[in-house]
């Protein structure tokens, strides 16, 4: 054995190194639908969640700085939603107000930054916008 890891100090660190967390990538976070369902219409509400999928908990603070709603899934990807942010009603749940023009599957896709990952989360969640 190497006389480096048989000393106490040396040994320590090893030790540290190893029980510190792994470095966090953007594929570690996911984006999920609450609801897979939503009203078809102006001023339907839809939501998702983010979680950290090595812990499977939300993650609150993450800031979506860029999102697309449209209907890619039932290949009408030119079709779009108009769509904002509302305030979030639980920690690692994001809100929107999306006015649907049409039944069907909606596909919404988030950019996010989030709070200790420098890179940029992405996600899409279908939804089924139902009359
Ligand atoms: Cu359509």
């Amino acid at each position: 054995m190497p006389k480096i890891l048989t000393s106490p100090a040396a040994a320590g660190l090893l030790a540290l190194s190893m029980a510190a967390p792994v470095h966090a990538a953007a594929s570690d976070f996911e984006f999920q639908s609450v609801a897979r369902t939503v009203k078809n219409g102006p001023g339907s509400e839809l939501s998702v969640k983010l979680i950290d999928k090595r812990t499977g908990q939300p993650v609150p603070g993450a800031v979506v700085f860029r999102t697309r709603l449209d209907m890619s899934p039932d290949s009408m990807g030119e079709m779009e939603a108009k769509h904002e942010p509302l305030p979030s009603s639980e920690p690692g749940i994001y809100r929107f107000k999306a006015d649907f023009t049409m039944a069907g599957g909606w596909a919404f896709t988030l950019q996010a930054k989030v709070p200790g990952e420098a890179e940029t989360v992405e996600g899409s969640v279908v939804f089924q916008a139902k009359d």
